[in-house]
């Protein structure tokens, strides 16, 4: 759909009515029939006209041409600018409300500044689409994280203009500290570094650490604090009142700026004359004063050693622009926190009214913000997952369930929505949601701890430190653990196999499918004696029909309602080879970790169908930590070979098995080989999951080829 049809559509719908109105009659037998929207699509209010083209945007090559540009013409640009990134998203899918929500910002922001000398650093970064229009990749917008397609977030390698790549929270103030001592210590002409941030972000505990420093360092820069009032995703928790944001200091700017307007321009400009020296400053002192005093959301940052301007409105380009122009010019060094209040989906009316603002949708229809659906398949593991500890926690009132800003993303909303006050939804706080766990471990309960496997990152020295040592029965629940599609490779969980299978302690277990998700859920309630975690990938399970057919389940009555214990430390045989009787040497073992066990069983079923002296075993391990060695050592006994498969980097699941051979003497002999099949050491780029695993070479094909290569029936290539 083109510029036009927006406008097409414009004309079509009146936004007091929702009919058709104002139809040319020239045009009349282009449309479809009159609809009426639940939503009117264009809200007269916020959203200008959509542009019958973007004659403005299309003189944009590089950011400096804003530099010239008028606030009208701003104003202009900014209105074509947000169509842009509607249009581009409804046929990409990506991150859409809060981009929508910055559009002003980034105009204003690129007037002001002068990019890639200053610095314009995005926390998080999934709101940089109109930022990357402005900066050159407007033509790319089309692959926006698509495989070989530019980057959904910010990212040092895809242009000059990303400052700092970013897709993990709460860096911005860090990564601006930093420029800016640099530009300092270099003696660079110009030093603008501005950090904006959510007020989601802000809930990060590295962005109070970075304004600490950045206060007491005295370190010039300009923090952008974007407050639109959602921390979480979707918004809070029924714990935190159904949809309130999941913030005490998101909650307390809301407040303050329900019970008052918000300052206008001419105050928020007193605030900013303590920035200037004593003899140019042009406002009254007690004005200023009192500007930033009535605002009682600044102390905090004031306290922390900011200078504290607004809330101002982030689109009202009147007053922020010039605003920007004096925080620019001022000569003081002091760092200066500037809030904003935004509108997330501001413009898009689909948007502004969905819960979650469309933070992050599959492709639309731009004319009802309707998202296209993939086919109904089997439920996503995170739901099985959480319905499964729905009905733990039905029958054990010590379980809780705990998210780190992502009750949706983890399942904690189903969890939430029976269980509310067993719910915690702690804001972007991964080592918090943590060490919180530990300790309500020790006084009794029993905490399930649901983060994405790329974000336990965050968490890791308290999963060392206050989980493990302590030897608390914390349960860590890694959602997207593996290759997780086009969001790329700052949110893939590619490591926690390494990370965690390193520590004493723990119990580490990998569903191969939704039966055994259940099961472990299950497991991992009974284990009290020491900390647990259970990962799996993003993904659905696979159904009744595969379930029964390629792994061989026994289902009459469809999959089980309710888990069950495995016994902890042992893996099991999923399919004996079809070769009774083969000789040890025309036998391999795959001994798989998590879901790839299906990629497995196809490859095993393929390689019999088609070399009959070639016999495969299948095996799932379920455990990698404690690790069955009896298992391993019965494969290696029977087996001439044996190859591990994990979604997981180097460090997990192969080399434990390996380390195990190794230290048991199990390859001694030399008449046992091995082969790990794990992620390359590689980072791989935004594209659909199923081709990541084949970049990986993870899929059954590349199974197969593995085993046909131990087996001398093909060339080995060189490893390069
Ligand atoms: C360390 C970390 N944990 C969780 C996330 C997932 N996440 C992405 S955006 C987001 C909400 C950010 O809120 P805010 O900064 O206010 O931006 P908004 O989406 O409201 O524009 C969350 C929780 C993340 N990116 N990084």
């Amino acid at each position: 759909m083109d510029l036009r049809h927006y406008q097409r559509l414009h004309l079509q719908l009146s936004p007091a009515t929702n009919r058709l109105s104002l139809l040319p009659l020239s045009t009349s037998f282009l449309l479809p029939p009159p609809t009426r929207l639940s939503t009117p699509l264009f809200n007269s209010e916020s959203t200008p006209t959509p542009p019958l083209s973007t004659p403005l945007l299309d003189t944009i090559t590089s950011p400096s041409d804003l530099n010239s540009l008028t606030i009208q013409q701003l104003k202009v640009l900014s209105n074509e600018l947000r169509w842009d990134v509607i249009k581009s998203v409804s046929e990409t899918g990506g991150h859409l409300g809060s981009s929508l929500g910055v559009v002003e910002m980034t105009v204003a922001l690129h007037h002001v500044f002068q990019a890639p000398e200053d610095k314009i650093i995005w926390d998080v970064s999934h709101q940089c689409y109109p930022h990357k229009i402005l900066t050159g990749r407007r033509s790319g917008m089309s692959t926006l994280r698509q495989l070989g397609g530019i980057s959904g977030f910010c990212k040092m390698k895809e242009s000059e203009y990303d400052a700092m790549g970013a897709g993990h929270s709460s860096t911005s103030i860090s990564a601006a500290q930093g420029y800016s001592i640099a530009k300092s210590l270099l003696n660079k002409p110009r030093n603008n570094c501005i950090a904006i941030i959510g007020d989601g972000a802000i809930t990060g505990g590295m962005a109070y650490e970075a304004m600490n420093s950045a206060g007491y360092l005295k370190n010039r820069m300009i923090v952008i604090l974007n407050d639109n009032g959602q921390v979480s995703l979707p918004t809070g928790t029924p714990s935190a009142g159904g949809t309130g944001a999941a913030s005490s200091l998101s909650a307390t700017t809301s407040q303050i700026l329900v019970s008052k307007p918000f300052q206008d321009f001419r105050s928020v400009a007193k605030g900013l004359s303590g920035l200037f020296p004593e003899n140019i400053q042009e406002f009254n002192k007690k004005i200023d004063e009192y500007a930033r005093g009535i605002v009682s959301g600044g102390t905090l940052f004031e306290e922390l050693g900011f200078y504290y301007v607004g809330p101002l409105d982030g689109h009202d380009l009147d007053n922020f622009v010039p605003i920007l122009e004096k925080l620019r010019d001022s000569p003081s060094n002091k760092p200066v926190l500037l809030h904003v209040k935004t509108t997330k989906g501001k413009g898009y009316a689909p948007a502004e009214a969905a819960s979650d603002k469309m933070h992050g949708v599959a492709k639309f229809d731009v004319a009802t913000g309707v998202q296209i659906k993939g086919k109904k398949g089997p439920p996503s593991l995170t739901s099985v997952f959480a319905n499964e500890l729905v009905g733990v926690a039905e029958e054990d009132r010590t379980v809780v369930g705990i998210t780190a800003a992502m009750p949706g993303g983890t399942g904690m909303d189903i969890f939430g929505r029976r269980f509310p006050k067993r719910t915690f939804d702690v804001g972007i706080a991964e080592q918090h949601a943590v060490t919180m766990a530990a300790a309500m471990a020790a006084e009794g309960l029993k905490p399930f701890v649901c983060i994405y496997s790329t974000f336990m990152q965050r968490g890791y020295d308290q999963v060392v430190h206050d989980v493990a040592i302590q030897n608390l029965p914390v349960r860590m629940i890694l959602d997207r653990a593996g290759l997780v599609g086009n969001d790329g490779p700052t949110h893939h969980g590619a490591y926690d196999l390494s990370y965690m299978g390193c520590i004493p302690n723990l119990i580490i277990m990998a569903p191969s499918d939704e039966i055994e998700l259940k099961n472990m859920i299950r497991t991992a309630h009974s284990i009290d004696d020491s900390p647990s975690v259970v990962r799996y990938p993003r993904g659905t399970g696979y159904g009744v029909e595969k379930l029964k057919n390629l792994f061989g389940y026994d289902l009459p009555e469809g999959i089980p309602a309710e888990g069950k214990k495995v016994e902890i430390g042992k893996g099991r045989i999923v399919r004996n080879t079809g070769r009774a009787g083969a000789a040890r040497k025309d036998k391999v073992a795959i001994l798989s970790f998590g879901t790839r066990l299906h990629e497995s069983l196809l490859a095993a079923n393929e390689l019999e169908e088609s070399d009959k002296d070639i016999a495969v075993t299948v095996a799932d391990a379920r455990f990698m930590k404690p690790l069955d060695i009896d298992l391993v050592r019965s494969l290696a006994a029977d087996h001439s070979a044996i190859i591990t498969v994990e979604e997981n980097s180097r460090g997990g699941f192969g080399d434990s098995v390996l380390h195990f051979l190794s230290l048991d003497g199990l390859l001694d002999s030399g008449d046992l080989k091995f082969r790990p099949m794990n992620l390359p050491d590689a980072y791989f780029e935004a594209g659909p999951q199923y081709e990541q695993y084949e970049t990986a070479g993870l899929n059954a094909k590349h199974i197969k080829g593995t085993v046909l290569r131990l087996m001398e029936k093909t060339k080995v290539p060189q490893l390069s």
